[in-house]
């Protein structure tokens, strides 16, 4: 799930000012004389701005009449909606207006909209309105609103503007006739499937977010990382794999690393969890694309209606960046359900296809490709969900505001909401429905190969020729090297929040240069030699966090740096305020003072202290044994 702004822009700008003179005289040359007709069709199809309008008219639109003539011949005046396709890249508008119950039965709707959006702005919309008699009985010209329009189809906008009775005669006094059409917002799956309350609290824990975003931030980024990057997250347990055959996902050898093994057993692991509350089906097939309203109305309306939780969300717009606008747009229509998707869905599930790859190789060419369109194209546009506000990049991955945490955060572009959209698990369940289809496959065409081995509580595979590894990583849980309890029982402190928030900022911080100011000095407050090897003490008391320490070990002859640490990387992890009567710290922590004053005022009960009590009375670090299999 890559969301980042391209340089397209700033590319299209240099062409275009590396464009020849006589390429300017070319067009002169052969601009088509405006007054001649034009002789024989060419083939047209709407260009970027046409498509964005097409994609904002399309949908599901309520509209009441005004004024003092308002309404149409044989209509009621409340309870009306407008139904509006274009096709994809197209130019011709087909519609329906009726009341909303009649456009979603049987009966034919008492009147039909045809128009065009060929060289038209938005400012100056004008449709016909055919009655049951075929005759073109009524004229709309309208605006869309403007400031909606912005948003891409995003808000929930307008049409206004103005009806015209062509049956009566022009020389007649116009009618007070008008309308105002609001566009129904997308209904979100959550609504309309949404999961349990313990599946759902489970999934939008801070625990959750911040494990489902790591565990694929870590080996998303691993490759592009420094290594004194790599060191700091291997010092606090979170390197992708086991410590120095870490396994990126993204890297040159993605696809021989075993990553993509790790990909599927972590997604079959969480979907165990998840579906151990929840009935939660795998998809049988991908949803189809929008039915053509011309076609099947009832379909189309089910579809504006996402009856069943399965609709694509629009498409949105992200200002000044075209490219991924329109990246976007492509992955979400109905070409590339063809194109791909369909393709996908033949090839993973085509033994032929499947016995020649081995269990890393599928789960990295699914993750890379399928995987990662699959969250795209049902993707919702992302919003704050303080004020419901569109924000077309998303929430920054490096922020951990507590509103992130509400609900209503699933979009499935971000791995630390995705897992709280419906859609997410049922698509999950789709891929993993495949490693059965891999399996067979193996079974077929290599009988006694591949056989099943439960690992970690996981129905799974054993290691050999098709299998690359034997221990899949599961973060700490699987691979840290803590055995100092933390906040969750049963769990190291390497998957406390806090920690996790810490190391998202490593992953990430290269992407936010801002934090790498004056790195050193505030950081680290204290910094020892200890039995099996060099220590450093990040202090989060210091800045009105809850009372914690997180020990992390300094790797001998590595270059695991203070700079690697993103300075306030702390104090900016937490939104919630000190739970502590005492006052915060406010000595400057130095290596001189820190190690005694941090732990000596840390004694609150329910915290851990991973510098441990230990510590405060003899400044020596914990046995080895701390530190598990590390
Ligand atoms: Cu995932």
């Amino acid at each position: 799930m890559t969301i980042s702004r391209r340089w397209f822009m700033a590319g299209l700008a240099l062409t275009g000012a590396a464009v020849p003179a006589a390429f300017y005289g070319h067009r002169q040359w052969t601009k088509p004389d405006p007054t001649i007709t034009p002789g024989e069709a060419s083939f047209e199809v709407a260009d970027v701005a046409g498509q964005r309008l097409a994609d904002t008219l399309r949908g599901v639109w309520q509209i009441r009449f005004e004024g003092r003539d308002a309404g149409l011949e044989g209509l009621p005046r409340d309870g009306l909606e407008l139904f509006l396709d274009i096709g994809h890249k197209g130019r011709g508008l087909v519609g329906f207006l009726d009341t909303a119950e009649r456009l979603r039965s049987s009966e034919a709707p008492r009147y039909q909209v045809l128009g065009d959006v060929a060289g038209v702005k938005p400012a100056q919309l004008s449709w016909r309105l055919l009655s049951a008699r075929g005759s073109c009985d009524y004229e709309f010209s309208m605006a869309l609103d403007e400031v909606w329009a912005g948003f891409g189809n995003a808000g929930s906008g307008s049409l206004s503007g103005r009806v015209l009775d062509l049956d009566r005669p022009l020389m007649m006094t116009t009618q007070d006739n008008r309308f105002v059409a609001v566009k129904k917002v997308f209904p979100e799956a959550r609504e309309r499937t949404a999961l349990n309350p313990p599946l759902l609290a489970w999934l939008t824990s801070q625990e959750h977010r911040l494990f489902h975003q790591l565990w694929h931030a870590s080996r998303d980024k691993w490759h592009t990382l420094p290594e004194d990057k790599r060191d700091a997250l291997r010092g606090i347990g979170w390197q992708p794999g086991p410590r120095d055959k870490e396994r990126d996902a993204r890297g040159t050898r993605k696809d021989r690393n075993g990553s993509g093994v790790d990909f599927f057993f972590m997604h079959r692991h969480m979907l165990g969890t998840a579906r151990s509350m929840q009935d939660l089906p795998s998809w049988t097939r991908f949803p189809l694309p929008q039915p053509e309203l011309a076609r099947d109305r009832i379909g189309f309306a089910n579809y504006f209606d996402n009856h069943d939780g399965t609709a694509l969300p629009p498409t949105w717009l992200a200002e000044d960046d075209d490219e991924y606008s329109q990246w976007v747009s492509d992955i979400k229509t109905a070409e590339t359900y063809h194109s791909n998707f369909q393709v996908w869905e033949s090839q993973y599930r085509d033994p032929r296809y499947l016995s020649k790859l081995t269990l890393g190789q599928f789960g990295s060419e699914v993750e890379l490709g399928l995987h990662d369109w699959l969250h795209m194209r049902w993707a919702s546009v992302p919003r704050d969900p303080s004020n419901g506000q569109p924000v077309p990049f998303a929430r920054d991955p490096a922020d951990f505001s507590a509103r992130w945490y509400a609900p209503e955060n699933d979009f499935l572009g971000d791995p630390f909401s995705s897992h709280v959209n419906p859609v997410f698990w049922h698509f999950h369940g789709w891929i993993d429905d495949r490693l059965e289809d891999w399996f067979r496959a193996h079974e077929r065409f290599h009988p006694g190969q591949v056989s099943r081995l439960e690992v970690n509580g996981v129905q799974w595979f054993a290691p050999g020729r098709w299998v690359e590894i034997d221990d899949p990583w599961l973060g700490p849980g699987t691979h840290g090297c803590s055995a100092t309890p933390g906040l969750q029982a049963g769990k190291s402190v390497e998957m406390d929040p806090e920690t996790m928030k810490l190391a998202l900022r490593i992953t990430f911080g290269e992407d936010e240069k801002k934090l790498q100011e004056g790195a050193a000095a505030a950081l680290v407050c204290a910094e020892f030699e200890g039995e099996a090897g060099r220590y450093m003490i990040v202090p989060t008391l210091c800045v009105g966090m809850p009372q914690r320490t997180l020990r992390v070990r300094l790797w001998m002859g590595r270059r695991a740096s203070r700079a690697a640490f993103p300075r306030r990387a702390w104090e900016r992890s937490t939104t919630k305020p000190a739970t502590h009567p005492q006052a915060p710290c406010t000595k400057q922590c130095s290596p001189a003072s820190a190690t005694a004053s941090v732990v000596h005022s840390n004694p609150a009960p329910h915290t851990v202290c991973v510098a441990s009590p230990a510590l405060s009375a003899n400044p020596r670090p914990p046995p080895h044994s701390d530190f598990g299999r590390c």
